[in-house]
């Protein structure tokens, strides 16, 4: 006999009300209306409709189902079943059945997969009979789970024992993305971060339905990558980082676990080689790397700009077979990272010819070029990704820049628009939005200032149109946080400037735009506290969010 949830228990409506007028000035009812989000998920799914129906209780009976013989949705069960119990008593069932028995079980199937939800998209329909998550694809399903995951109360991301039933609200969520690349850098060369590390910042991430982890793994300051073609890169060049400490490096099998653990949260793992500046590591590595054939010093600085390769020697060429042969043996992700960015030792002729010829050596080992901005320069192809970073990209109406600033935007600009009219697709990684190492504002004791500070809002309130209107808007192929590392060594650093802001990116390139504003949002994040705080994540707690206290 199914009872209604105690009183206490109303839908989250009633209790974001009470939040909402205990936070912001006394609006109009409709405005209030309009602003009342029906749930706290991020990123805001595609469309949710609440029902008059049952509500779901999850207890201690319910079972996690999945279609016999469908071993990715067994897996995804088994993934809800872990977060939701603590024990082997309080783990829910994962059990094959050959029908939903909507019998109180979550069932999690790609059969008959809704029509329109495309390739990374579900529908989660939750009633008193039980949760189905549909999905025609196991990444549908995961993001399913993971919306499923934020409708549950916060309490259920606690490894410890709590309380039972948990309930949700009936309701029927369609949910699609809009950009395919929804992702985070993280530069382990300026200071490395061992696997753990790493790997929670992929829990993180999949929390918030991103899907590629691009990681900095060389630099002026580190080699972090085992190449065993080349093991000096590493011995030597991954031996120390920014202030001079011992460094580290990921092996072969250190890097194999990630792409694993990552890609079991589908994940993909981006490797990044930055080439032809910003390689002081190799430069220290490889003697015949260099012009004058005399090894460099190993570098702890942060200045950038200093280093290139010698572009001019086949040894330099051959190098680079090796590396970007021995990283894709173990990447199994399209693309390849070649950087690109910041070279002031090479004439622009020099530079576009060695992108050119990097572009052959990535495609030759199956892979796709990504590279930073300043690629587009060169005759990079249609299959090639331009991830653009620097501010102002829209510089007609930023601030005054100096002459010469102005002329590389424009002259950027114009590469980009040259080569987005061939089919190249672009990351849209604006410096003054999305580079997670900014300083919040200036009492953040951690991070940088060069691109301005961007608060929370800074770093959500933008849309695509506003900043980059002017490339056409199927060039676009999702948007990318970066995490730089110069003033950051340790994960409690990262979780302080990725979050909040990482699940505004989240929502900026999985979400429609049209609606989506701060008023709003931020109602969701302050719900998000209560997670981050079972989760144990150091955030910043920004004055501008209504933060939810309590559970
Ligand atoms: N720019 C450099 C990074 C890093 C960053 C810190 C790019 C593409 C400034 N290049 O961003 O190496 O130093 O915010």
């Amino acid at each position: 006999m199914r009872t209604d949830p105690p009183k206490s228990l109303r839908p989250l409506r009633a209790i974001l009300l009470g939040f909402l007028l205990a936070s912001t000035p006394l609006l109009t009812a409709c405005e209030e209306e309009a602003r009342i989000p029906a749930h706290s998920v991020i990123p805001n799914p595609t469309s949710v409709s609440l029902s008059a129906g049952d509500t779901f209780h999850l207890g201690d009976e319910t079972r996690i189902t999945f279609q016999p013989g469908d071993e990715e949705a067994e897996r995804i069960g088994q993934f809800l079943a872990d977060l939701i119990g603590n024990t082997v008593e309080t783990t829910p069932e994962v059990t094959g059945v050959v029908e939903n028995r909507q019998d109180g079980s979550i069932h999690l199937t790609l059969q008959d997969p809704p029509p329109s939800v495309g390739p990374e998209g579900y529908e989660l329909v939750v009633s008193g009979a039980g949760v189905t998550i549909r999905a025609s694809s196991p990444a549908g399903l995961f993001y399913g789970v993971q919306t499923l995951r934020q409708l549950l109360p916060p309490v259920v991301e606690y490894t410890a024992a709590y309380p039972k039933p948990l309930y949700v609200p009936a309701m029927t969520v369609m949910d699609t993305p809009r950009f395919p690349w929804r992702g985070a850098m993280l530069d382990v060369s300026r200071h490395f971060f061992q696997s753990d590390d790493v790997k929670r910042f992929i829990d993180l991430m999949a929390l918030y339905k991103l899907n590629r982890l691009h990681l900095h793994l060389s630099d002026d300051q580190g080699w972090r990558i085992e190449i065993p073609s080349r093991p000096n890169l590493t011995l030597h060049g991954g031996s120390t980082e920014v202030g001079g400490r011992e460094g580290g490096f990921f092996s072969v099998d250190d890097f194999s676990a990630l792409v694993q653990y990552a890609a079991d949260r589908f994940v993909t793992i981006v490797p990044e080689i930055d080439v032809p500046g910003h390689t002081n590591a190799a430069l220290a590595s490889y003697p015949e790397l260099n012009c004058d054939g005399v090894a460099r010093d190993l570098y702890t600085g942060t200045s950038v700009g200093f280093s290139a390769l010698c572009t001019e020697r086949e040894e330099v060429y051959e190098f680079l077979e090796d590396v970007v042969r021995d990283i894709a043996a173990v990447s199994p992700g399209a693309f390849f990272h070649v950087g690109g960015d910041e070279v002031e030792r090479l004439g622009q002729e020099a530079f576009n010819a060695f992108i050119e010829r990097m572009e052959g050596i990535v495609e030759s080992n199956g892979k796709r070029l990504v590279g930073w901005e300043e690629v587009s320069m060169a005759d990079i192809g249609p299959e090639a990704v331009v991830q653009l970073w620097r501010p102002l990209w829209k510089a007609d109406d930023g601030p005054a820049l100096d002459s010469a600033r102005a002329a590389q935007a424009a002259e950027l600009q114009e590469a980009a628009l040259r080569v987005a009219s061939q089919g190249t697709t672009f990351i849209l990684s604006p410096a003054d939005r999305l580079y997670l190492d900014m300083k919040y504002n200036p009492s953040t004791a951690v991070g940088l200032t060069w691109a301005g500070m961007a608060d929370v809002r800074t770093s959500y309130d933008w849309t695509v149109g506003e900043l980059f209107g002017i490339l056409p808007e199927e060039s676009i192929a999702g948007v990318e946080a970066p995490l730089w590392s110069e003033t950051i060594d340790h994960i409690h650093d990262i979780e302080y400037l990725a979050f909040p802001r990482l699940a505004g990116a989240a929502e900026i390139g999985w979400s429609l735009e049209s609606g989506r504003s701060w008023e709003e949002y931020r109602i969701r994040l302050g719900a998000q506290a209560p997670r981050w705080t079972a989760l144990g994540v150091n955030f910043y707690r920004s004055p501008d969010v209504p933060w939810v206290e309590g559970f």
